[in-house]
């Protein structure tokens, strides 16, 4: 078992959220808060409260979403537009106030309208009072990674990604890659002399899945989304969009070996962030998007290897090798987008129950009667069916509305809501949750499901729960781990589904409320791949959760 954690303190914090202009050489409105991208970083300890006071300054609503937080007690806090608040409305303001756990690396973005991929992100960091790998490190950095685009999301690559004109739902690539809101060779990271360091990566992009190596040094993965894990070592690893990994490094073991004789010992070398350019739709070496304006003469061309500098001093200096000097940059291991399957476990051994539900979610892309390419879960692309405001039936019918959260419905009808109970089917022996034609599935309070994802997509895709973490059983590419470490999966916020692929999760409803569980490509969630669960309306209700409406002009 875990230490017991220590009661925290309250955190007062001031968001300003507006746009703001980072880069000289851009015009682009990128979504910043307190005029910086990305945001600042939350730096607190476990059972802190967080009294989080977010004003907007934006020209339309926005929200704030506290990625792998559970919300326990404080449903309404998770910013989830639509399932647990009204976005707030330009010139308002909304205080977030919840318990910062579970511990561990995290982040906050927009929950609303792309602007997450606009911008809207920032590390949330949460210290344990007892880290497990202490022993590892004396010093840490965090790197939040992001995909950054010339174009504006929330308008321009939008409207063209839903459109009859991309029939083939073509992503809008990225136009280069940013790393705490710096490009590539521009991001020196000190090491100050110090030889034990631990590296929080955060993957923050809207699309893209990376890789991590830092030349010439071993990585011993701590902790992955914010699940401590045993300390294992890769050269490499795979980081799909909203997950996190957290890793070591021991300086004392760099070997000047790697630099080539003849140049001078080296005091710095290269981190090298990759994205997996496979995942793209189009060769990007030749892809011109159809949404550019002819203007550039020389169209440059995304290079998906991102190179930083860790510096073993404190004044900035430029390795001497060359980057790309033959053996330099570690081949990914096999299989790297689920090596942490086979090789991590986690650190506590966990109490898993068995399932005594079942929840299957088909996963396919396919172009609505409007020619218009969408995203599905069992054949329901969430948020765009029309309200069915005739029903004379007595039962609640769950309406999805950015105007009307979920989690207010739930408390308006706790036993009356117009979801089907589960039933068994030919899929399980065990009783399979069901929804309705919205794309809301009714969880029964303490239920334990095994959520099976087929994906019948040719792509890679990152699925996240809001409200908890879940055990990852087995996928496609390791079914093995299923029976190999049974009783000692690892618990994530997020995982990586393999492209036509399959993945198996297991999780508790042991925390009532209205909860996103979507892909976290931003172009997928507008596509429409998000379901939402509702998890115990009477629970809440006995918990005596109440409901704040906000301001009347937050839901108009
Ligand atoms: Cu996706």
């Amino acid at each position: 078992m875990a230490p017991m954690a220590t009661e925290g303190v309250v955190r007062k914090i001031t968001f300003t959220v507006d746009n703001t202009y980072p880069y000289p050489q851009s015009s682009k409105p990128v979504v910043g808060v307190n005029y910086a991208f990305p945001g600042p970083t939350i730096e607190v300890n476990e059972n802190d409260t967080l009294q989080i006071r977010v004003i907007n300054k934006l020209p339309q609503g926005t929200t704030l979403h506290w990625h792998g937080l559970f919300q326990r007690g404080t449903q309404d806090m998770d910013g989830a537009v639509g399932a647990t608040q009204c976005p707030i409305p330009p010139n308002a303001e909304m205080t977030y106030t919840f318990k910062a756990f579970p511990g561990g690396t995290t982040w906050y973005h927009g929950h609303y309208l792309d602007q997450y991929a606009d911008g809207l992100v920032g590390p949330l960091i949460i210290h344990r009072a007892y880290e497990p790998s202490q022993a590892l490190y004396r010093t840490e950095r965090t790197l939040i990674i992001t995909d950054w685009y010339n174009d504006v999301c929330r308008t321009t690559l939008n409207s063209w990604y839903l459109s009859p004109s991309n029939p083939d739902a073509i992503e809008p690539i990225p136009d280069g890659i940013a790393v705490n809101g710096k490009f590539s060779e521009s991001l020196f990271v000190n090491a100050n002399g110090e030889k034990l360091i631990r590296f929080r990566i955060i993957n923050a992009a809207a699309f893209s899945m990376y890789t991590v190596s830092i030349d010439g040094l071993q990585l011993k993965i701590i902790e992955l989304d914010q699940t401590p894990v045993k300390p294992y070592t890769v050269s490499s690893f795979a980081i799909n969009v909203a997950q996190r990994v957290s890793f070591c490094v021991d300086l004392n073991q760099f070997n000047q070996s790697i630099v080539p004789s003849g140049l001078a010992p080296t005091k710095s070398i290269y981190i090298r962030i990759t994205a997996m350019a496979d995942m793209y739709p189009v060769d990007i070496a030749t892809y011109i998007p159809p949404y550019k304006t002819p203007s550039v003469l020389f169209p440059t061309f995304f290079n998906p290897s991102y190179l930083a500098y860790l510096t073993f001093g404190s004044s900035n200096s430029l390795p001497t090798y060359p980057a790309h000097q033959e053996g330099s940059n570690p081949p990914p291991p096999g299989n790297i987008s689920d090596t942490n399957l086979l090789d991590a476990r986690p650190f506590y051994r966990t109490n898993i129950p068995n399932a005594n539900h079942y929840l299957k979610l088909v996963v396919d892309f396919y172009e609505d009667s409007s020619g218009i390419v969408r995203a599905y879960f069992n054949d329901i692309t969430y948020g765009s069916n029309p309200l069915n405001l005739t029903s004379t039936k007595k039962l609640k019918k769950l309406r999805s509305s950015p105007n009307i959260p979920l989690l207010y419905q739930m408390t308006q009808a706790p036993n009356g809501i117009d979801i089907p109970p589960p039933i068994i089917t030919s899929d399980s022996p065990l009783p399979s949750i069901q929804s309705d034609k919205y794309g809301h599935y009714l969880i029964p309070y303490g239920a334990v499901v095994d959520i099976y994802i087929e994906n019948r997509d040719a792509g890679e895709h990152p699925f996240h729960l809001h409200g908890y973490s879940f055990w990852i059983i087995a996928t496609s590419e390791n079914p093995q781990a299923e029976n190999l470490y049974a009783g000692d999966y690892v618990q994530r916020d997020t995982v990586s589904v393999p492209a036509s692929g399959w993945a198996k999760l297991r999780f508790v409803a042991n925390n009532p409320g209205a909860w996103l569980f979507h892909c976290h490509i931003e172009w997928h969630m507008d596509a429409g791949l998000l379901a939402a669960f509702i998890v115990g309306p009477q629970q809440l209700a006995a918990q005596k959760f109440t409901y704040v409406p906000p301001p009347k002009k937050f839901c108009q």
